[in-house]
C-alpha cells in the first residue's frame, strides 16, 4: 500500500480525496493543511495529520519523507470575489509547490500531482459568453487570470522541468470550477454555485424576493461537480505519462441559467440585482474535454442539475442548522 501525503487536506477537494482513499482501505494516508484543524472540512484523526505552512521548506521536507505519492491541492484561492482582490497572495503559492517539488526530489518521491486551474488560460480566447470549449493547447500564448493564473501556469511549468531534468513523475490537471457538498459556501472564497445556493436559501427562508447577482448574469461557465473531479483527479495521475489534461464540465452556462436552475430546486423564484461592479471574471469559459476523453477515458458524468441538486442541499442543512462554514467545521471537532 503506497504511503499518500495530501497538501490542502483540510480544504474542499483535498477533503474529498482523503475521504476516497479511506473508503478504499488505504490508510497509510498523511494529511497536510495550513489551517488549525477545527477549520478542517473534513478530518479524519485517525490519519497523521499535520497543521503546517509548506511555504517553508523544512516542513516540506518533513510530510515528504517516506512519501511515495504527493497530490498538491495546498494554495491560497478562492472564487472571483477572492483571487481578483488577493493576487499577489495567491502567487505566493508558488512557494508551496515549488518546496514540495523539491522535497519529492530530495526525498525520493515516486509520483507527484499538482491541481492547476483553467484560469491559466488565455483570456482573449473568453471574451464572448458561449465560447467553443477550451483546449489544453489553448494556454499559450500565455495571458492567465492575473496573479493566480500565472501562478497555476508557472507551477505547471516547474513541474514539467522536474520531470524532465530530475526525472520526478509529475500528472497536471486544470480543474474548471469544481463545485459540491463539503466546501465552502460563505466567507468570501465561495464560487458561484455555493454562492448562489447560499443566496437562494436564505432569501427562501427569510420570504425575501432578491438576491445579488455579481456581473450581468449573461456570463458563461461550466462547473464540475465533485465526484466527477475526484475520478478524473485519480485518472490523470494514473495516467503512464507527464501530460497536461483538463479536468471540466462541457455543460456550458450562463450563471441565470444556473440560478433558474437553483430556483426549481428550491421552488422558489426570487428577483435579481444585478452588481456590476462586482468580481466578474472572464465573460465566458468552457472545458473541451476531446483531447481528456480520448487519451485517458474520462469525462464528466454529474448534469449541473443533478450536481447542484446534492450540493444546495448540503447547504440549505447547514444553513438550517445556523451553521456556517465556519461553524460547521468546528461542530465536527467538537463532537469527536
Ligand atoms: N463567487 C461568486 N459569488 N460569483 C458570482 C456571484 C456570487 O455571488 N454572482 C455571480 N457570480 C459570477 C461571477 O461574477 C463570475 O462571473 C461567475 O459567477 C463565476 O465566478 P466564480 O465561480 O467565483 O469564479 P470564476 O469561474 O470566475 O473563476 C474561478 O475559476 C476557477 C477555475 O475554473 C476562480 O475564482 C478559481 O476558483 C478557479 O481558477
Amino acid at each position: 500500500m503506497k504511503k499518500i501525503l495530501v497538501c490542502g487536506a483540510g480544504g474542499f477537494i483535498g477533503g474529498h480525496l482523503v475521504s476516497h482513499f479511506i473508503e478504499k482501505g488505504n490508510t497509510k494516508i498523511i494529511c497536510a493543511d495550513i489551517k488549525p484543524k477545527n477549520f478542517w472540512f473534513q478530518f479524519n484523526d485517525n490519519l497523521e495529520n499535520h497543521c503546517l505552512d509548506l511555504k517553508d521548506y523544512d516542513n516540506a521536507l518533513k510530510v515528504t519523507q517516506d512519501v511515495d505519492y504527493i497530490f498538491n491541492f495546498a494554495c491560497n484561492m478562492g472564487g472571483m470575489g477572492f483571487i481578483e482582490n488577493n493576487k499577489a497572495e495567491c502567487m505566493i503559492s508558488v512557494l508551496v509547490n515549488t518546496n514540495l517539488l523539491r522535497a519529492a526530489k530530495e526525498n525520493n518521491c515516486e509520483k507527484y500531482f499538482f491541481s492547476s486551474s483553467a484560469c491559466v488560460y488565455n483570456a482573449s480566447k473568453q471574451k464572448n459568453s458561449f465560447i467553443s470549449g477550451l483546449k489544453e493547447t489553448d494556454a499559450y500564448p500565455a495571458d492567465p487570470e492575473d496573479g493566480y493564473g500565472w501562478e497555476k501556469l508557472f507551477s505547471e511549468r516547474m513541474c514539467r522541468h522536474f520531470t524532465e531534468d530530475f526525472g520526478l513523475e509529475t500528472r497536471i490537471a486544470r480543474y474548471h470550477n469544481i463545485y459540491g457538498p463539503l466546501g465552502t459556501f460563505d466567507g468570501g472564497r465561495e464560487k458561484a454555485p455555493a454562492a448562489l445556493c447560499r443566496k437562494i436559501i436564505q432569501a427562501k427562508k427569510n420570504n425575501s424576493k432578491s438576491i445579488d447577482v455579481w456581473g450581468d448574469g449573461e456570463q458563461t461557465r461550466s462547473f464540475l461537480y465533485i465526484d466527477d473531479c475526484i475520478k478524473g483527479t485519480l485518472d490523470v495521475f494514473n495516467h503512464s505519462e507527464q501530460d497536461i489534461f483538463n479536468i471540466g464540465s462541457e455543460e456550458q452556462v450562463s450563471i441565470i441559467q444556473m440560478i433558474e436552475m437553483i430556483e426549481e430546486i428550491a421552488d422558489f423564484k426570487v428577483d435579481k440585482n444585478y452588481q456590476l461592479d462586482k468580481p466578474k471574471g472572464v465573460r465566458g469559459r468552457s472545458s473541451d474535454n476531446s483531447y481528456v476523453t480520448k487519451k485517458i477515458g474520462w469525462k464528466s458524468e454529474n448534469t449541473l442539475k443533478e450536481g447542484l441538486t446534492k450540493t444546495y442541499k448540503w447547504i440549505e442543512e447547514q444553513i438550517n442548522s445556523g451553521s456556517n462554514i465556519d461553524k460547521f467545521c468546528r461542530s465536527k471537532i467538537d463532537n469527536k
